[in-house]
């Protein structure tokens, strides 16, 4: 474009498009395939297969209800708490539209089938999640194949930290996995709270990598200890619930033991371990440390730190610490465990942090009620850990 002496730079329309409107990385262009669905074996839609296949094992007898909760709702009384209305309660509405079983769509035959098992281990708190197969996925790239892989998320609270993938499978559309994908530090709270997220995706070599279809999976319709086996049709990316942006995002868990000592007239804290933190180096790994608080903290003689693990995101620390208190003045106090990325040269960054307490909620307030009435005997509990505290003011 050339100036006349006097006349204003415009742009033409297309320069102007060209500038604002495409912000951002190019994204690859749609393959034909994309906009005619493939029906492989020559199934029209309608004759796709059904989409809940009867392999569901058969109900058991309900579980006993447990005795715990009774126990928190007198001491709830005891120590003038609020009720159990704080305890957190199930969303069913919610919960009801994320429930990926018995839908019908012909998403099967164009997304995939995907067959895993889950098994809460509830002795050891531990989610395993077994990712045995595929069948039929959407081609992904110019070979008529994929190259796929699984991941795992835990709504709500969703981070990189709770994040799990198998290993990718290189140009298949029938890939066989077999691999188990651990989460540790999973409670009872989180098996009624939370759901998990299964999605197949394809892995690309010079550009993002492309998502083929999930599923989800509210953990409530696990039972501890009993292996659950699941057969679904991959279904379209659905939407993240909107009040799920509102939740606090997850850091990570950590497993506490705390003990009343009448012995040492203290409270014995213990920071055992953590897993699944979340990364706070370029590295790709966090140099962990555990700091505890018991507050409020009027000469400020509270605050205790565990040594630094290098370069892991699941640290094992074993250090025990003791708070010289009356056992009468420990209701009235608030435990406050917070982890950190230790840096050379820089602030350190907060990872993570959970407050155990009178105030608390769920399984917080229980393992501090757990551990108010029953003196010399440890109870450990796992936590989740949480990129805010609320009412916390956070100094390294
Ligand atoms: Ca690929
Ligand atoms: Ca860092
Ligand atoms: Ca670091």
């Amino acid at each position: 474009m050339t100036l006349r002496k006097g006349e204003r730079a415009t742009i033409s329309i297309q320069e102007h498009m060209a500038i604002d409107v495409c912000p951002g990385p190019i994204k690859p262009i749609k393959q034909i395939s994309d906009y005619f669905p493939r029906f492989p074996r020559g199934l029209p839609a309608a004759a796709s297969r059904p989409a809940a296949p009867p392999s569901r094992p058969p109900l058991s007898p309900a579980e006993p209800p447990r005795d715990e909760d009774e126990d928190v709702d007198r001491l709830f009384g005891a120590y003038g708490a609020s009720g159990p209305a704080e305890q957190p309660a199930p969303r069913p509405a919610e919960e009801e539209a994320a429930d990926a079983e018995g839908y019908e769509s012909d998403d099967c035959t164009t997304l995939g089938t995907l067959d895993f098992s889950l098994l809460y281990d509830q002795e050891n708190n531990a989610l395993h999640c077994t990712i045995n197969k595929a069948k039929g996925l959407k081609p992904m790239d110019h070979n008529g194949l994929a190259d796929p892989y699984v991941k795992l998320h835990l709504l709500p609270g969703a981070s990189k930290a709770n994040k799990l993938r198998t290993k990718t499978l290189r140009n298949t559309l029938n890939p066989t996995w077999n691999e188990t994908l651990t989460y540790y530090g999973i409670t009872d709270e989180d098996m009624i709270r939370k759901t998990l997220r299964i999605s197949v995706c394809d892995e690309d070599k010079f550009r993002h990598n492309e998502f083929i279809g999930e599923t989800r999976i509210p953990l409530k319709k696990l039972k501890p200890n009993q292996t659950k086996t699941f057969s679904i049709c991959l279904e379209k990316q659905l939407p993240i619930d909107k009040t799920e942006d509102k939740s606090l995002e997850e850091r990570g868990r950590i497993l506490i033991s705390l003990k009343y000592s009448s012995q040492k007239q203290g409270l014995l804290v213990g920071i055992i371990r953590c897993a699944h933190l979340a990364a706070m180096d370029a590295n790709g790994y966090s140099d962990p440390y555990v700091k505890t608080y018991l507050k409020p903290d009027e000469d400020k003689k509270s605050k205790h730190k565990t040594a630094v693990k290098k370069k892991t995101l699941n640290p094992e620390f074993n250090e025990e610490f003791c708070y010289e208190i009356k056992h009468g003045d420990l209701a009235k106090k608030t435990l406050e465990v917070t982890v950190w990325d230790y840096d050379i040269g820089k602030s350190n960054d907060f990872i993570g942090g959970v407050v155990l307490g009178i105030n608390a909620k769920g399984e917080r307030l229980k393992h501090w009620f757990d551990c108010l009435k029953n003196k010399d005997k440890k109870i450990e509990r796992w936590h989740t850990l949480t990129n805010e505290l609320p009412g916390a003011i956070l100094s390294d």
